[in-house]
């Protein structure tokens, strides 16, 4: 796009600006952070402190995100499309911003929360619909400094209580109500039972969607329609360190409660913008469209911030792949004439599996790049996707990154570098992965494997864990001292390219979302029929991986079909109250005991393999301090 910022253009300009991010990393990344607009400039391109965690890039600069990505583009782009909204209901309106009516509504929701006592600082949590407002609302915090903290609108009550009470935010956003697909779900009442135990919470901002009737609290709720009557039309953006805070976004790790992932301003920013513009390749007057849900880390940095920091125009889908027809994506792509396409395997997977029909009746001509997201991407759907959706003409951009990362980190840039079945491919400027043995001693070569760690700080590395900077430093800088540790297993494949495979923790990522198993299981064991259980991913068509749970009931609590069903519906129940209907197990098995050693350890490759259904070849099983219970758990799979 003919941005004021320079582009990648050739695999040669590739190899000489990664060396350079390599040879001379501050001098790269303050000609990459030059053009932005700047109150002030940093004093210190970069600390880098990878055994601390304490990573910091920009010291010292001063401005706001979103003169960067509203303001900015005004004197050009005043009139050019922003933000493209489709509808869940096709039939139903569809929504359009300039930049400059983004701009103005960004202020007006940004005077809305100033009225409403939120101050620079403050956590604001949003538990909303794909709505146009969502984007908004979310832009309006980082103009007044808040911290924002997005809950994706599937996680239950209790969930968003742990994520308000942990950010200790003052004020939640939401709505009357959310369509997605044929389902519905009333969030404001969600919200109401959660707040039942945040203290936290002055006031909650609700969002008038479907017109559905809610109940309204007195002293704390307003709705957004009456507040905005009033508010003026512009609103300054708050200065902000480049170290400030910009958001939380809270994902699972291996052990316990989720926990809070904190960017800061600058650094996310020119990475958001960086990965953006080269891996996609967006021109001046493309339609850009992301699939994913702002709730994630990808509808952060690459439906919002990334594409509106570059300037291009950016399309938000309220629905799903599959609604009101398997075609719905399709259709979409044809009605708005998108250019590049970014969605995730599991999406792909689902809808290779319906009549063809439903892809030949769109003619896709306007395509040109398509991106894969979330998990690894199995070559049967990256050449359905080639093939039939891009017509064999586009390539795949499938991009490695984390909500840790900020943004892509591993990646085919868009005709640049290659593009290869089954693999990432080559790290971004400014990447420097490496793959460690057991030892943390770094793997030479290629056509070997290993661990993926990263070995110098990117400008989007996490910051911090929110309210807990110990746990960060345990997590991704403690494990081997000197790397960022990601928590999967890669191959550098003999052209050198990276090949992911997946998570060497106990996290399970269904259909591109992270849950810890441990998470998964203290639901669980909340149930008081349940006396231990303990859940794996295994390989799922669809999802990528599925949860497969092995519970232990109390004495005869499961001894017959008609108890094992009930107890089964209330696991079920208490998985959805605690996390949400996405961490529901596909498959719940009840046995009399698990494979444990003798120090008490839960033998958890032994339950992946019987999940998986491969139980020739159980490994050495001597060490158990039960080696017969294995035997029962086999004749008892699912
Ligand atoms: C962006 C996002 C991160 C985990 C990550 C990895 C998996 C993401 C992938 C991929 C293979 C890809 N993952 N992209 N695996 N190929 N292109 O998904 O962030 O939700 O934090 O998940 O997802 O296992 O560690 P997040």
């Amino acid at each position: 796009m003919p941005t004021d910022h320079p582009r990648i253009r050739t695999t040669e300009e590739y190899q000489y600006a990664y060396r350079r991010s390599v040879e001379n990393p501050e001098q790269y990344w303050a000609d990459v952070a030059e053009p932005f607009t700047w109150r002030r400039k940093w004093d210190n391109v970069l600390t880098a402190d990878l055994v601390e965690g304490h990573n910091k890039w920009f010291e010292g600069a001063k401005l706001n995100i979103t003169e960067n990505c509203l303001d900015r583009h005004l004197s050009t782009r005043g009139n050019k499309l922003a933000l493209i909204w489709e509808p869940n209901d096709p039939k139903t309106r569809q929504i359009r911003y300039t930049y400059r009516e983004l701009h103005q509504e960004v202020c007006k929701f940004a005077n809305v929360l100033h009225n409403n006592g939120v101050e620079k600082g403050d956590r604001v949590c949003l538990y909303m619909p794909m709505i146009p407002q969502l984007a908004i609302a979310t832009l309006a915090c980082a103009r007044i400094g808040a911290v924002h903290s997005v809950i994706f609108a599937g996680f239950s009550a209790n969930a968003i209580a742990d994520r308000v009470n942990d950010a200790q935010a003052t004020v939640v956003i939401t709505a009357d109500g959310l369509e997605r697909g044929a389902k519905q779900i009333p969030v404001k009442r969600v919200v109401d039972e959660a707040l039942e135990h945040c203290p936290s919470v002055r006031g909650v901002i609700v969002v008038e969607h479907l017109g559905w009737p809610v109940h309204m609290k007195d002293g704390r709720d307003v709705w957004y329609h009456d507040e905005v009557q009033e508010v003026e039309k512009t609103c300054p953006a708050e200065e902000m360190d480049a170290e400030d805070m910009l958001f939380i976004l809270y994902t699972s790790g291996s052990t316990g409660k989720p926990k809070g992932v904190v960017h800061t301003t600058a650094g996310y920013m020119v990475w958001a913008d960086y990965t953006f513009r080269n891996v996609f390749q967006v021109e001046e007057n493309d339609v850009y469209w992301c699939s994913a849900d702002i709730g994630w880390v990808t509808g952060h940095t690459y439906l919002l911030y990334g594409p509106l920091l570059s300037g291009a125009t950016t399309l938000m889908f309220e629905g799903v792949p599959t609604y009101p027809s398997p075609g719905r994506y399709w259709e979409v792509i044809d009605k708005h004439g998108v250019n590049v396409f970014y969605t995730s395997p599991t999406a792909i997977r689902s809808l290779m599996a319906h009549d063809i029909n439903h892809v030949l009746a769109y003619s896709l001509d306007s395509l040109r790049v398509l991106g894969s997201v979330g998990e690894p991407i199995n070559e049967e759907a990256w050449h359905w996707y080639h093939t039939h959706i891009g017509k064999g003409r586009c390539p795949i951009v499938d991009t490695w990154w984390q909500t840790e990362t900020g943004g892509i980190m591993i990646s085919a840039m868009a005709n640049i570098t290659p593009s290869v079945p089954a693999r990432a491919g080559l790290p971004l400027p400014g990447v420097q992965p490496v793959l460690l043995n057991q030892e943390g001693q770094e793997v030479e070569g290629n056509d070997v494997e290993g661990y993926l760690a990263i070995k110098a700080p990117w400008p989007g590395i996490i910051r911090t864990t929110y309210g807990d900077h110990e746990r960060a430093k345990q997590t991704y800088f403690g494990v081997y001292p000197g790397y960022y540790f990601t928590g999967d297993g890669a191959r550098r494949e003999p052209d050198g390219l990276y090949r992911i495979q997946g998570r060497v923790d106990d996290v399970i990522n269904v259909s591109g979302h992270r849950f810890g198993t441990a998470e998964i299981e203290n639901a669980i064991n909340q149930n008081n029929t349940v006396v231990e259980s303990a859940v794996v991913g295994y390989p799922h068509d669809v999802k990528g991986q599925g949860i497969y749970a092995y519970v232990i009931c109390r004495d005869g609590a499961c001894d017959d079909e008609i108890s094992r069903k009930h107890v089964e519906a209330s696991i079920i129940e208490t998985i959805v109250a605690e996390i949400g209907r996405i961490a529901k197990p596909d498959k719940i098995q009840f046995v009399e005991g698990l494979p444990k050693t003798r120090s008490g350890k839960i033998m958890r490759r032994i339950l992946r393999k019987v999940a998986e259904g491969d139980t020739s070849n159980l490994g050495d099983t001597t060490t158990l301090l039960d080696p017969e219970i294995v035997e029962k758990i086999v004749e008892g799979r699912k």
